[in-house]
């Protein structure tokens, strides 16, 4: 039975990956962090009806010491890396916590890879965030990148250290730099989440307003079980390399919220409202993903439109409030 490594398993990409690989009768390891709250871990590994079947094991990626003992216990094949402050907003505010844990805490995994374990396969989740300031209208791997927040700063050191550690310690490092992905396990700071809330709210009568920043940012929005795929679908190349996971699709904000809210039957305009403290201090305007390279080389697609997912997730909050209510 091959054995996976995920750091980050409590998030949304991590519960999705998670079943992914339980499916193909991997026993899957997770790394959680140390909590107050230990009851509330894993409510996205339960949503999923998993929780009981994904081995949990103790480690923070700001701890080098934890990474190497769980690499020298458990020895496994493949190691995702998904740990991160993954909020772009919040990285503002807490841009040393994110470098640290976004960028040096990717270093930490490698460093605890080469040091003890060199020969399992290494999944950097990378960010379409890199390319910040699109120096081309679609972007591929060949764009050059030019990030423009604390946390796109952090997930490029940590990109080019994959890259560096598999030129120099031939690691079997790969990285996907992955456009939006979102789902009904999506964090609701997010924005896609932020309006299928929203909207559930408004449709059962909850809330009355619908509060956004910048309506008009655009990007290229998939959905995270396509996207846990494609993780898995690199490691299993013989050489490692890096990859653009997009839809080839870009909608705006304002577009995915007026998806939503038809969805419930509501009409958007009734209900978004402007709030300037939703902006942020340097914004990523527009990106678009060419996935080409997957696509030929994986023979990886996204198959989830906007649209569907966009409706699965209005359905399923209006879903979560009416359990809330009992
Ligand atoms: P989430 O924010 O949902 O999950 C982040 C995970 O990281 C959580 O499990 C969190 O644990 C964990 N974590 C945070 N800090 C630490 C730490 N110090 N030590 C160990 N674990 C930690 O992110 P997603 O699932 O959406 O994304 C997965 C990865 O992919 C992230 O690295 C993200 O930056 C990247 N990415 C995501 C994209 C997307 O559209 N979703 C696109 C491109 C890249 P806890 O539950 O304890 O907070
Ligand atoms: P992003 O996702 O920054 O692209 O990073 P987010 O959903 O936070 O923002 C997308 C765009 O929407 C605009 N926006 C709002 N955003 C939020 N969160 N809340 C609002 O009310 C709002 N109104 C408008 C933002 O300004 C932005 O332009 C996500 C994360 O998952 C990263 O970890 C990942 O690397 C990238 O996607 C690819």
């Amino acid at each position: 039975m091959k054995k996976a490594f995920i750091t980050g398993i409590t998030g949304q990409d991590g519960a999705y990956l998670s079943k992914f690989l339980l499916d193909k009768g991997y026993h899957v390891i997770g790394m959680i962090r140390r909590s107050a709250s230990s009851d509330m871990i894993g409510e996205r590994l339960r949503y999923l009806g998993i929780i009981g079947e994904v081995e949990l094991v103790d480690g923070d990626l700001i701890d080098l010491s934890s990474l190497v003992r769980l690499m020298s216990t458990y020895k496994p094949d493949e190691v995702y890396n998904l740990a991160a402050q993954s909020f772009v907003a919040t990285s503002w505010q807490q841009p040393l916590l994110t470098g640290a844990v976004t960028g040096t805490g990717a270093v930490n995994m490698l460093e605890a890879l080469r040091l003890t374990h060199p020969s399992a396969r290494f999944y950097q989740a990378s960010s379409s965030e890199m390319f910040g300031k699109a120096q081309a209208p679609v972007q591929n791997e060949s764009t050059p990148f030019y990030p423009r927040s604390p946390y796109a700063a952090a997930k490029l050191y940590a990109h080019w250290m994959t890259v560096n550690y598999r030129e120099s310690f031939d690691l079997h490092a790969s990285s996907g730099i992955a456009f939006n992905h979102e789902s009904p396990l999506r964090g609701v700071e997010f924005v896609t989440r932020h309006i299928s809330d929203g909207v559930a709210k408004i449709k059962l009568g909850l809330a009355s307003q619908l509060k956004l920043g910048n309506v008009n940012a655009t990007r290229d929005w998939g959905h995270a079980r396509d996207y846990v795929q494609a993780m898995w679908q690199m490691l299993q190349q013989d050489e490692p390399d890096d990859y653009v996971l997009a839809t080839g699709r870009a909608v705006s904000v304002q577009g995915f919220a007026e998806m939503a809210f038809a969805h419930a039957g509501l009409n958007a305009a009734d209900y978004i409202t402007h709030d300037p403290a939703r902006l942020r201090p340097a914004e990523v305007d527009a990106l678009l993903g060419d996935a080409a390279k997957a696509a030929q080389q994986l023979g990886w697609r996204a198959n989830v439109s906007v649209e569907e997912m966009a409706a699965e997730m209005v359905d399923a909050d209006i879903a979560r409030h009416r359990r809330k209510a009992g």
